[in-house]
């Protein structure tokens, strides 16, 4: 179905013809509005931005381009097609249709779902409410509204749901969701990597590259649910979370350059007496990013994934493309855990292991960001690597957050990882030189902080002076 745009609400689920769900969300639409005001981008209310904007669901709906006033973006409701033969492939109801509507017994157990993947929604545009002040480029400044916006539309995609299928208690969650704050003692979010701050762009590409990508392997999951509108839901907004990963990839992949230009050219390490970001304090920021992403796949070893996926609410990561019985029951899965203290490989049941399994197929997809960081490095003549740490390093989540790890895997004292905790991770020197670097946002068409390169292309093939933001 088209995107009506003709409508207060844009969206391609025949709003219209349900008066009050219609009602209910043009009553959240306008506090909406004013949780942007006061929590989205600061100071940006007037700008010009040139945004892409969804004109269809289909996978060629993008490209559409424009300027566009943030406050006045067309938020809405944008479901993926529906497919009418579509069933259940996994779990106790496999081959069953998918619902339509929610089953009495699964309510409670989808809307925790639906509510814990919209709260990380407006949370990461809270986290990164600053970074507008200290963007290095318009090309950077553009990007990040960019995707602040698409997250808003994240948040709208949970609270159609939570409105249309939910009722009451839908509502008051979906009120909730804009009340929790990022970083608030008393409210909240709700997962710990959305309470962290992004106070600095190197933290920014690095949420964007692995945060945003836990999103992927969450929303892929989720798409794969019975839940017929929550799969639609979520088939739609991974197409808008590529580009995020792309800007984190593509702005790691840029500092990492000006960096290694640098090295070069002034035969040295220490590129911080140049204004740049040295390689060891990307790695810090690598290490904290990917453990901290880490612990966003839960415990190993749960129920909660296992009853999820038996009553077929949350799948696998592409459960179609997976070459067993899909029902796991008499299935293991082999994985480190820990015991006495030490990690040990053991082979468990495979149905408690499906956030570890997840969580798998995210470090697989982490990795290949890495090689290109390092075929820059690499092409660049320099002898140093990026590398992924331990999945047990610097855990708070799950077996092995009671031990202390190194990046390389060992388990350590206490006082050992006290000793050594600052090689590994962002020291508060470290965050304050970054965050030394951060000036006043460059607004010179085709300039860029000196710590990091120009993209190899502007967004939508535009030039490198291209007028990204207009500030009014
Ligand atoms: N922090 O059995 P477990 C994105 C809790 S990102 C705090 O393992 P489960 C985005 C857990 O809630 C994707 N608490 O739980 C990215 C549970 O609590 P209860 C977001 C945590 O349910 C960038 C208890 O520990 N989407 O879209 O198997 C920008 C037991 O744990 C954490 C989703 O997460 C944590 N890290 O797994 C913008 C999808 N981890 O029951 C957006 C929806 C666990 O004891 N959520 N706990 O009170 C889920 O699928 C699951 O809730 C989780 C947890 C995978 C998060």
């Amino acid at each position: 179905m088209a995107i009506d745009y003709s409508q207060r609400i844009p969206n391609n689920v025949d709003l219209s013809s349900d008066r009050r769900l219609q009602r209910a969300l043009e009553n959240w639409q306008p506090r909406f509005l004013e949780w942007w005001k006061d929590m989205g981008p600061d100071g940006t209310l007037n700008y010009d931005v040139y945004l892409r904007t969804a004109i269809s669901a289909e996978a060629n709906g993008w490209a559409n381009f424009g300027y566009v006033k943030m406050p006045d973006y067309r938020w809405g409701i944008f479901l993926a097609a529906q497919d009418p033969n579509r069933t259940i492939v996994y779990g106790d109801n496999k081959g069953k249709p998918v619902w339509q509507e929610v089953p009495g017994e699964l309510r409670s157990t989808l809307r925790r779902l639906i509510v814990t993947q919209g709260d990380t929604e407006p949370a990461s545009v809270e986290q990164q409410r600053l970074l507008g002040k200290t963007a290095p480029s318009l090309y950077d400044l553009r990007n990040v509204f960019q995707i602040n916006c698409e997250e808003g539309r994240h948040l709208w995609a949970m609270v159609y749901l939570l409105h249309a299928y939910f009722g009451r208690d839908g509502r008051e969650e979906a009120e909730m969701l804009l009340e929790r704050h990022s970083g608030d003692p008393d409210k909240p979010r709700i997962l710990g990597a959305f309470n962290e701050k992004t106070p600095d762009w190197l933290s920014f590409f690095m949420f964007t590259y692995f945060t945003d990508r836990d999103g992927k392997f969450q929303l892929a999951s989720l798409a794969e649910s019975g839940f017929d509108p929550l799969s639609r839901s979520c088939r739609f907004m991974l197409i808008e979370e590529a580009h995020h990963m792309y800007v984190g990839e593509s702005g790691v992949q840029r500092i990492v350059q000006r960096t290694c230009d640098l090295m070069k050219e002034h035969k040295t390490d220490d590129v911080r007496a140049f204004g740049a970001i040295d390689l060891a304090t990307i790695q810090k920021y690598l290490n904290f990013h990917f453990s901290v992403s880490l612990d966003l796949f839960g415990q190993e070893a749960s129920t909660n994934a296992a009853n999820y996926y038996t009553m077929g609410v949350k799948g696998r990561y592409l459960e179609t493309r997976v070459d067993d019985d899909h029902v796991l029951t008499d299935s293991s899965f082999e994985m480190d855990t820990v015991e006495d203290g030490r990690i040990v490989r053991k082979a468990v049941p495979a149905l408690s292991a499906l956030n570890e399994r997840l969580r798998n197929d995210y470090v697989e997809d982490c990795a290949k960001g890495l090689k290109l960081w390092n075929k820059a490095i690499a092409d660049s003549g320099i002898a140093f690597e990026l590398k992924l740490p331990h999945r047990a390093f610097n855990r708070r989540i799950g077996a092995f957050a009671e031990l202390n790890v190194s990046p390389d895997g060992k388990v350590m004292s206490e006082a050992d990882w006290k000793a050594n905790a600052s090689k590994w991770l962002p020291t508060d020197e470290d965050r304050a030189y970054v965050t030394s670097l951060m000036g006043p946002a460059v607004i010179e068409p085709g300039k860029f902080a000196n710590w990091i390169a120009p993209p190899a292309r502007g967004i939508n093939n535009q030039p490198g002076s291209f007028e990204y933001v207009r500030f009014n």
